[in-house]
């Protein structure tokens, strides 16, 4: 396969590198001598593919892999429902398998053992297939493998941000690799090897375009579709369907109208033209993705339609063909007053969308992100969850670091996912968690699941900064169950990543885990978020968007901080919630700490339950954050000579980057808060 030619970066957490144990390896030789795979098409060929890769990889034998019965055969790779397995399994067994979930079992067959691999679909065996590879990687026992596995949701998406020119929106990792000049690349390999990555740890769907669609994307649904067709191509291979971000302007646009209000008929049979033509060309097409009404994109406001009528239109030309509309519910008024206390960004998806619930038909779904604002490095969950109750939902996640260092800084981001789907909005009673409600569990929805802005380009480790490969693989794996733990998550990763010893999975697990804290440490303190530069939102700069437009504010003066969110007093947004959360945060004593500034406004004397007043509280944490950096440095350095020469100095080149940042930050807002509060560190250490 063409991985094998690629550094060890570039081929991520499939290095399908040597096991280190010899016994180990003599004993899976003899389980995987001879495999029977049946079931012919794209999948199939895939898993073939992949199996025949990943035993000489790890195990260096060429297994013989075969398509007919044989009794000899020592593992056996098909569904359900084909012989010789179908004998070796139970109703019971049958009966818990969802269609894209999978089992693996050892059992005996003609008097010895065999290891199954099976599932009601090509993609459930694709998975299992990944999962079994796995297994061999990370040295588990196969003797009793018993693994049934169901994706807790039909919706694992990936959303590129790519443009055709073959930049990418909030990139941090070289350019597109789907795109280039306005074409699309040549080196389709790239495609197919995202594509692996991606189908290996369960993710099933990609839009392949920025949600902000320039002029040169909106022509992907006509007269660019062939690059559609060839990308979709490649992905089905791997058991990945194919969307497509829209501009909703297109009949405009694109078509000559001189209206895209979705009621007119003109144009609700112009968007009919265009989905027929594009299932036409790639049947299992998977749908649009919309951004309407939302930092400059169109929308159906133009029109004086809202967004249950833009939606639903849509959705109307996709499904005859089983297309599904996704529309973001990123939308507020990024032109707001600064002056304007009132107005509250927070609250402006919660105020669309919730009047509109349960006027989506049946194949929308709302894609919602985590927070109410902007994947900032702290948010409170958004309020639409739980809120909607007859909508379908997926949860929007974002795996390249806008605000959380651009992949120049280390910020592992499970644990703040983990976080969000372990927030019970107590919509029915208490454990209405948001991962049940985008696993369906909580309120009856056609579709729910994940959806997440991704952190991949061109470079030859695919995200920049290699230890961010975490984020993507972590996103996949709680994607397919977000019950997993982090710390289970970390621990694959860095299995399959950096080889099984102990002492180098403790160490950068270690790092990984504490990485988000110590991010959150050194920029901006107790959920206010944004202190960023203005357009590219890198680095320090605490009034960069304090007098602008966009509905960001901390409100710093000389007395205190923070945004008033209350009911009583503020914008209200703190109502928003069912009352066992709304209660909480409208309270300043019973309120998380970790969201303080964003629900309350606070004098800087203020004593946290640490006992610690506000502004000594956010000068310690600033000095306590560089100092974690430097205690993530040092554990790095005691990997030298332990793993891979490449992968040390790349990782530590970044750290260094950001150390050297994180003083920064430290330093600009610990000033900025020592000259507005006129108080000094109880400690006299240099604040400038
Ligand atoms: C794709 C933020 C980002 C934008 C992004 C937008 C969105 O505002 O800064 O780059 O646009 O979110 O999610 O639509």
């Amino acid at each position: 396969m063409s991985v094998r030619s690629h550094s060890k970066a570039y081929e991520c957490w499939l290095t399908y590198a040597p096991l280190e144990d010899v016994n180990l390896v003599k004993q899976y030789q003899e389980k995987f001598k001879i495999v029977l795979i049946k079931g012919d098409g794209p999948v199939m060929e895939s898993v073939r593919e992949e199996l025949k890769a990943g035993l000489k990889g790890i195990l260096g034998i060429e297994a013989v892999i075969t398509t007919d019965n044989n009794q000899d055969a020592t593992v056996l790779v098909m569904k359900t429902d084909q012989e010789p397995v179908k004998s070796l399994l139970t109703d019971d067994e049958i009966r818990k398998l969802a269609g894209e979930g999978f089992l693996l079992k050892t059992t005996v067959y003609e008097d010895k053992e065999v290891i199954i691999v099976t599932a009601k679909s090509e993609r459930g065996i694709f998975y299992g297939t990944f999962r079994l590879l796995k297994q061999l990687r990370m040295g588990k026992d196969l003797s009793h493998l018993y693994h049934l596995s169901n994706p807790s949701s039909p919706m694992r998406m990936i959303n590129q941000w790519d443009n055709l020119d073959g930049s990418i929106e909030r990139g941090y990792a070289g350019n597109s690799i789907f795109y280039k000049n306005n074409e699309l690349t040549e080196n389709l390999e790239r495609i197919k090897d995202y594509a692996r990555l991606l189908a290996s740890v369960g993710l099933n769907s990609v839009v392949i375009n920025n949600v902000n669609v320039h002029q040169e994307e909106t022509r992907l649904i006509t007269d660019r579709l062939d690059m559609v067709k060839t990308i979709a191509d490649i992905f089905r291979k791997y058991g990945i369907v194919t969307f497509l971000s829209i501009n909703f302007a297109s009949p405009v646009e694109l078509g000559g109208l001189d209206t895209a209000d979705p009621l007119n008929e003109d144009v609700k049979k112009w968007w009919k033209d265009i989905v027929a033509n594009i299932y036409a060309e790639i049947p299992d097409f998977g749908g649009f993705l919309v951004k309407a009404d939302s930092e400059h994109r169109p929308g159906p406001f133009t029109y004086n339609r809202d967004h249950a009528d833009g939606a639903n239109m849509l959705a109307e030309a996709l499904e005859p063909y089983g297309g599904i509309l996704i529309w973001r519910a990123f939308v507020y008024n990024c032109l707001q007053d600064w002056r304007d206390t009132k107005t509250d960004r927070a609250r402006a998806a919660y105020d669309t969308f919730m009047p509109l619930d349960g006027r989506f038909k049946d194949n929308v779904i709302i894609q919602i992100k985590n927070g109410p604002m902007d994947f900032q490095v702290r948010e409170p969950v958004s309020p639409l969850f739980g809120g909607l109750k007859k909508t379908n939902q997926i949860l929007e996640l974002q795996i390249t670091q806008e605000y959380t260092g651009q992949q120049k800084h280390l910020c592992y981001l499970i644990p703040q996912w983990k976080e969000v789907l372990e927030f019970d909005t107590y919509a029915k009673g208490k454990g209405s968690t948001v991962s049940k409600i985008i696993s369906g569990s909580v309120f009856p929805q056609k579709y729910y699941g994940f959806a997440a802005v991704s952190n991949i380009g061109n470079d030859e480790n695919w995200t920049g900064h290699t230890l961010a490969q975490a984020n993507l693989y972590g996103y996949g794996r709680l994607a397919w169950d977000p019950e997993l733990s982090a710390e289970e998550i970390t621990d694959e990763w860095v299995r399959l990543t950096f080889g099984n010893d102990p002492e180098i999975i403790k160490t950068i697990s270690r790092i990984l885990l504490k990485s988000w804290e110590t991010y959150e440490k050194y920029t901006s303190p107790l959920g206010i978020g944004w202190m960023v530069n203005p357009n590219h939102h890198y680095g320090p700069n605490v009034d960069g968007y304090e007098y602008s437009p966009w509905g960001t504010y901390h409100r710093a003066d000389h007395h205190g901080i923070g945004v008033d969110r209350t009911v009583k007093f503020g914008t209200g947004y703190a109502g928003l919630y069912y009352p066992e959360n709304a209660e909480k945060y409208e309270s300043l004593e019973k309120c998380p700490e970790e969201l303080l500034l964003f629900f309350h406004r606070v004098p800087y004397t203020y004593r946290l339950k640490s006992g610690k007043t506000l502004i000594q509280h956010i000068y310690d944490t600033h000095f306590e954050g560089v100092e974690e950096v430097e205690e993530m440095i040092r554990d790095w350095q005691r990997l030298k000579g332990k793993i891979d020469e490449e992968a040390y100095l790349h990782v530590m080149e970044r750290f260094n980057i950001q150390l050297e940042h994180a003083k920064e930050w430290r330093d600009v807002i610990n000033s900025y808060f020592y000259r507005k509060s006129g108080i000094p560190d109880e400690l006299n250490r240099k604040i400038y």
